[in-house]
Formats: structure tokens, C-alpha cells, sequence
């Protein structure tokens, strides 16, 4: 991969000078969906798919970036003195904004690079191929320009200010943190109001996680995700009126019920449900998990669907056919969507035996069904963000 990246580098670019190659994965969450803009748990793993770069730094201020991914807009030329979104060279909006968020941080880039890139993460399947270009720009600035003060739990908080303000998604940090601070073989639980996390093994002895690729991406999904957002940030300051909280995920369940109805509108009761319930949830299931209490695991992710369906509405036709025909195959632990939903993926617990059935039975149901050929990818769980050579 990075060899032949390489030689595309040195074609455009040339080969003399301190080349450097780097890697930042995507990501998979097995449960804790749409918590952590509200103080919740997550429980991500970063996978080994992701994004590669090769880059090295110029004597001047200019900037050049090549993606192999969108070969076809070439070698994109600007300066680290306009680093400003620019529509036609949407992929470059990421880096830049790494860079932009960088320098407003006082992290100030002395000079521009030549960077080249590629990505092995399926294209809008919600594996985090954004949050994996943001780590992976951040982890080339610091290496490059000697920031090692920069920690990465920081690099992945500098990946989500600058999708939340260069690239207008109102994400929050799971995405950034899990390729930032991947670990192999293991999930991560990070509390993502304190930043404290802990890492649980989730390599199985009899079972795979495997990720289903419904290959549907609607449109309209940053808007609707940044309306959830806003939703539960409105619910959040009605509860606020009536008790202590800082965050909707301060909030047990038996609390939640108890004030309810302190949120006037009954859509966003629900959204701040779901916010409440599945930070409860993915506690419990990580706890489950530590137990080797793999099945209650598995109906704690069922469970999350459900929520993430009719409470917090991010799934869709395709996704729920999916889970649907999953859930019916004997050696599914559990089944979900996982990441920002509207389409993406599922994500599933399959015994090590009931794979090759699962692949079969899911992928022709959802062909039947949908007309669509979906994807399967049995996970293997990486490391984070890190230099190769
Ligand atoms: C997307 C976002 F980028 C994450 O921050 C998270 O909110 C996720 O959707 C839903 O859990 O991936």
C-alpha cells in the first residue's frame, strides 16, 4: 500500500528530501451511539482500515495535496496563508482544517508540505473516513514540525474542533478518538465528558465482529445529525430548569423518567431518552463484556438499535432489513447500526460457525429485499494513528 503511495509521491512531487509515511484507522462502535456529544460512553475499536499519507515538508508556505481516492481533481495547490473551505476540493477542507485549527491553537506551521493520500475505508460507509484524514493530518503536523507536546487524546479533540468548524458537522470526539487512540485487539470505553477511557479486550475466542456495508448513504446526513444534536441540547436546558445536570448523560434512567416531562416537545423526550438509555446501556454491556457475558452483550446491542430506530429515528429501510435478517440467523450474539446512521453500516457479534451463514443469508436476503449487494467485512481490530517510516 504505502510502497506504491510512495512511488505516486515521488512522481508528482519528487523523490529527494525527508519523505515520511503514516497511517490513521477507521473505526467501528460496538455500542454507545449518538452519546458522545451528551457526556456519554462510547465503546469504539479502531480498525485496520484507514487512511495513508506520504508527505514532506517544503521550504515555502505552499501546500500540495494529491488523493489517489479523488485522482481525478489532481495535485490541489493552495497556502498555509488561505486556509479557507473551498467547495471544489472538498476532501481537502479535512487537512486544511487540521492545519487552520492547528495555528489557532498557537501550534504555528513554519512550512507548507507536499502531501499524498489514500484510503482504504469504503466511501460514505460511516467507518469514520473524515475522522481518520483529520487524525492522520494532525499526527503529520506534529511529527513533522516537532510538536511533541501534543498529546494524542489532543489530536483527537484538534480532529473534532475542526470538522465542528471548518467543515460544519457538529460531531463529537468518538470518531477521532478511537483512530487517534486505537488500540490492537481491544475496544475502547472512554467517558467522552472527561476524556478518561480504558481499553477491554474484544477479540473473542468463538466469535468475529463483523461489519455489513448496506452500501446506502441519504442525503441530508450531516443536517440531520446536527438537528439530533441541537434536539438534545435544547431537552438538556429544559431538564437543566429543574435539576443540577451538566450533561443529558448525567442522568439515570429512573431520573430521566422522573423529570420527563420537563421536555414540553414529545419528539425530543425522545431523542434525550434514547441519549440517556443507551449511555446506561453501553455501562452495562462493557461491564457484560468484562464478565464474559458475551449474549448479554449482544442483547444490549439489539437493544440499541431498537432505540437508535424508533427513539433516536437515525436508521433507515436498508439498515433495518439488515439487522432484521441478522437477528433471524441462530449464532448472531447481537446486531445493530453503527456510527451516525441515515445509512453506513451494521455492525454484528457472529459465532466463529455462523459467519460463513451469516454472510450468505444476510447478503441474499438484503439482495431480494433491496436489490442492493451489500458488503461484509469480518474486523480485525487495529492500532491508532501512527508514523510507518
Ligand atoms: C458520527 C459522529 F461523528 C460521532 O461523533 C458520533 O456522534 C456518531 O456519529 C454517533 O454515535 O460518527
Amino acid at each position: 500500500m504505502t510502497e506504491k503511495l510512495m512511488e505516486t509521491f515521488q512522481n508528482l512531487f519528487g523523490a529527494d528530501g525527508d519523505i515520511r509515511t503514516y497511517f490513521a484507522p477507521g473505526r467501528v462502535n460496538l455500542i454507545g451511539e449518538h452519546t458522545d456529544y451528551n457526556g456519554g460512553h462510547v465503546f469504539p475499536c479502531a480498525l485496520t482500515l484507514g487512511t495513508y499519507a506520504v508527505a514532506r515538508k517544503r521550504d515555502d508556505r505552499v501546500l500540495r495535496f494529491y488523493s489517489e481516492n479523488f485522482a481525478s481533481l489532481g495535485v490541489i495547490e493552495t497556502s498555509l496563508d488561505d486556509l479557507v473551505p473551498d467547495e471544489k476540493a472538498d476532501w481537502t477542507n479535512y487537512p486544511k482544517g487540521v492545519m487552520w485549527t492547528f495555528e489557532k491553537r498557537g501550534y504555528k506551521l513554519p512550512q507548507g508540505m507536499d502531501i499524498a493520500i489514500y484510503g482504504d475505508i469504503p466511501n460514505g460507509s460511516g467507518l469514520s473516513s473524515s475522522a481518520s484524514l483529520e487524525v492522520l493530518t494532525g499526527i503529520v503536523l506534529k511529527d513533522m514540525f516537532g510538536f511533541d507536546e501534543i498529546t494524542m487524546p489532543e489530536i483527537a479533540q484538534i480532529g473534532q474542533y475542526s470538522e465542528n468548524n471548518f467543515n460544519g458537522c457538529n460531531c463529537g470526539i468518538m470518531d477521532q478518538f478511537a483512530s487517534a487512540m486505537g488500540k490492537k485487539d481491544n475496544a475502547i470505553f472512554l467517558d467522552t465528558n472527561t476524556l478518561e477511557y480504558e481499553y477491554a479486550p474484544v477479540v473473542l475466542p468463538d466469535a468475529k465482529i463483523v461489519i455489513t456495508n448496506s452500501k446506502v448513504k441519504h442525503s441530508l446526513v450531516d443536517s440531520a445529525y446536527n438537528d439530533r444534536r441541537s434536539e438534545c441540547e435544547t431537552a438538556l436546558e429544559e431538564l437543566k430548569s429543574e435539576m443540577p445536570i451538566v450533561t443529558l448523560d448525567d442522568l439515570t434512567e429512573a431520573e430521566f423518567e422522573a423529570h420527563k416531562d420537563t421536555i414540553k416537545d414529545p419528539v425530543r423526550q425522545l431523542r434525550a431518552k434514547h441519549a440517556v438509555y443507551e449511555n446506561q446501556r453501553t455501562i452495562r454491556a462493557v461491564a457484560a463484556l468484562k464478565a464474559n457475558n458475551i449474549e448479554e452483550f449482544g442483547k444490549l446491542m439489539n437493544e440499541s438499535h431498537i432505540s437508535l430506530k424508533n427513539d433516536y429515528e437515525v436508521s433507515c429501510e436498508e439498515i433495518d432489513i439488515l439487522v432484521d435478517l441478522a437477528w433471524e440467523i441462530p449464532g448472531v450474539i447481537g446486531s445493530r447500526i453503527t456510527g451516525g446512521g441515515f445509512g453506513g453500516c451494521t455492525v454484528s457479534i457472529v459465532k466463529n460457525d455462523a459467519v460463513d451463514t451469516f454472510i450468505e443469508k444476510v447478503g441474499n436476503g438484503y439482495k431480494e429485499q433491496t436489490g442492493n449487494t451489500a458488503e461484509f467485512y469480518v474486523v480485525e481490530v487495529g492500532d491508532g494513528a501512527h508514523r510507518l517510516s
